[in-house]
């Protein structure tokens, strides 16, 4: 029999994802750091440490993995709390290091996508009342503007806030993220004002690069009604997604921030995103219950029958990155997967992990949703927020006594989908059989 394949769009972006505080190493400056040092606050104790010691130079052998692994671009982070170690100092080493990675890049033919804040807050940010008040803004904006003037020669790929929705709930509503408060009104707060940051960063930076292209990148979660004909099911994963996956998009359309519970006009935001990025990982159903208060009524569990990550932090849901990608037309932009991946120490999961969710958005693309690029999260092993070490998330493992880097199939298999811009039967035969039949019946 003929063996078939499948193929993506040309000029289709094809990457992995990183983050500063998670693969830098040595950051003290900022709100994480800080909640590593209290007890408690991180799974087994454990610290970002050097992390992936990419400030003391292994950026170069980690970006050559990724260009030899055919990848066309590479999602990044900077730090703010370097480039700004306080409200009046600019760290002018910090950004000339951060140009030569971005350099070093270009140099490998990675397309540099740039997160501008991506969790991680400056400690003197965090003692001004980080974002629960509108004090930050002028200095996001000032910082914003001065990474900009310094890197627009070799970026036009722009997130300004990474998971903004995962911040608040992380942060806000009990979710083990800095500063570890339980409070509706001050997540309301710290949502609009990271919608006011967003939009006055997508101004600032196409004031200084008309061409740029400025997004956020959403954490979506597929929710969906556990019983699909029992109405108030339907009400509470629609109530609870057009929370957590609608709110924040949605303002950047229309000016007005809709947590359901209260609306904010914030009217500056309208039209302030030219892409949206997506990080879809997995999905939960949600079931009317009353005793479930802490859940706004709709209480999530996992689909049944769903393959579980090592350590049950993912149910692989492979429907959802389709959902996730149609139900995203509706702004009607340009969309990237801006991440999507799994926790799998020995790879057991991964590969089937990667090449399902990857059909799934070839799905999209073949109906011609307009999705121009997937990142895969991550390139290798990084500290993982308060999971610590406990996940491993990278096509490459890592060593952390040694930092050797550690290959995993997927890297190869990663590497071989890159090249051939989609997944042909052979590949998926070799590195995924089980899913074999599923994706070429
Ligand atoms: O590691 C995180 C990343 O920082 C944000 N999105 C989800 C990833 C995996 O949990």
């Amino acid at each position: 029999m003929p063996k078939t394949a499948i193929h993506f769009p040309a000029g289709f972006l094809w990457g992995t994802a990183t983050a500063s505080h998670q693969v830098e190493g040595g950051n003290t400056n900022n709100n994480w750091y800080q909640w590593e040092t209290q007890p408690g606050k991180i799974k087994e104790g454990m610290r970002s440490g050097l992390a992936c010691n990419w400030w003391g130079g292994k950026w170069k052998e980690d970006l050559d993995r990724a260009a030899e692994g055919h990848q066309n671009s590479h999602r990044m982070s900077i730090e703010w709390s370097r480039v700004q170690p306080s409200p009046d100092r600019w760290d002018e080493d910090a950004l000339e290091y951060y140009r030569q990675i971005i350099r070093g890049m270009v140099d490998r033919k990675l397309e540099p996508m740039v997160t501008l804040h991506h969790f991680t807050d400056p400690l003197w940010v965090t003692n001004l009342g980080g974002w629960e008040t509108g004090a930050v803004l002028s200095y996001f904006e000032r910082y914003v503007k001065k990474v900009v003037e310094a890197l627009k020669d070799y970026v036009k790929l722009w997130v300004t806030i990474n998971e903004p929705n995962v911040y608040v709930w992380g942060g806000y509503m009990g979710g083990g993220f800095p500063p570890g408060k339980n409070d509706m009104n001050l997540a309301l707060q710290v949502m609009a004002n990271m919608v006011r940051g967003h939009a006055a960063a997508y101004r600032t930076i196409h004031a200084a690069q008309p061409d740029a292209r400025v997004g956020f990148a959403l954490n979506y979660r597929d929710l969906q009604p556990a019983r699909p004909d029992f109405p108030p099911d339907c009400w509470m994963a629609g109530l609870q997604a057009k929370i957590y996956n609608d709110s924040f998009a949605g303002a950047l359309k229309t000016g007005k921030l809709d947590m359901a519970f209260k609306k904010i006009s914030i009217p500056e935001a309208a039209g302030t995103q030219d892409y949206l990025g997506i990080n879809y990982y997995t999905g939960d159903l949600v079931k009317f219950d009353l005793s479930a208060g802490g859940e706004m009524f709709g209480r999530r569990s996992t689909p049944p029958g769903a393959e579980m990550s090592e350590t049950g932090f993912i149910a692989k849901v492979t429907e959802g990155m389709f959902r996730a990608l149609s139900w995203a037309r509706k702004f009607g932009i340009p969309l990237m997967v801006t991440e999507n991946g799994v926790e799998d120490s020995d790879d057991h999961l991964r590969p089937r992990y990667l090449v399902e969710h990857l059909e799934q958005v070839w799905r999209a693309a073949n109906y011609n949703f307009r999705v121009q690029g997937y990142y895969h999260w991550s390139l290798v092993d990084n500290f993982e927020w308060e999971r610590g070490w406990t996940q491993r998330w990278g096509l490459w493992g890592l060593d952390r006594e040694t930092q050797a880097r550690i290959r995993r199939p997927s890297a190869d298999l990663y590497a071989a989908i890159c090249r051939e811009n989609g997944l042909t039967q052979e590949m998926v035969e070799r590195w995924a059989a089980q899913s074999a039949e599923k994706l070429f019946p």
